[in-house]
């Protein structure tokens, strides 16, 4: 069980100079992304990190630890061998009590 739990999110996976993340600061909201476990997943003006908004994703206290996720098809695909810098921005509040909150990035070839 976990305290109540906000993460602001922003990313980028970038070969050469493109951005393989379709709207990866979330101007345009969750378009493109999907979501999966127990939280409220929504873009937010509160912590925009660039432009007007950031992906925010509200566990509620009490909630079950669960590996909510947030998660995007890059276009793209990825492919085996090439070289990608990938990057993501994670503001978190009120993350007061073990285990904590931890983010990890992984990436599945098609
Ligand atoms: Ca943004």
């Amino acid at each position: 069980m976990i305290a109540r739990v906000l993460i602001f999110f922003s990313a980028a996976l970038v070969l050469g100079q493109t951005n393989l993340l379709t709207n990866n600061g979330f101007e345009s909201d969750l378009t493109g992304w999907q979501t999966r476990g127990p939280a409220e997943f929504s873009a937010d003006t509160a912590q925009p990190h660039s432009g007007q908004k950031a992906a925010r994703i509200y566990i509620a206290s009490g909630t079950t630890l669960n590996y909510q996720q947030i998660y995007c098809t890059a276009s793209p695909a990825i492919t085996e061998g090439e070289r990608y810098s990938a990057s993501v921005w994670v503001r978190s509040q009120g993350v007061t009590t073990a285990p904590g909150a931890y983010q990890s990035r992984t990436l599945f070839p098609t």
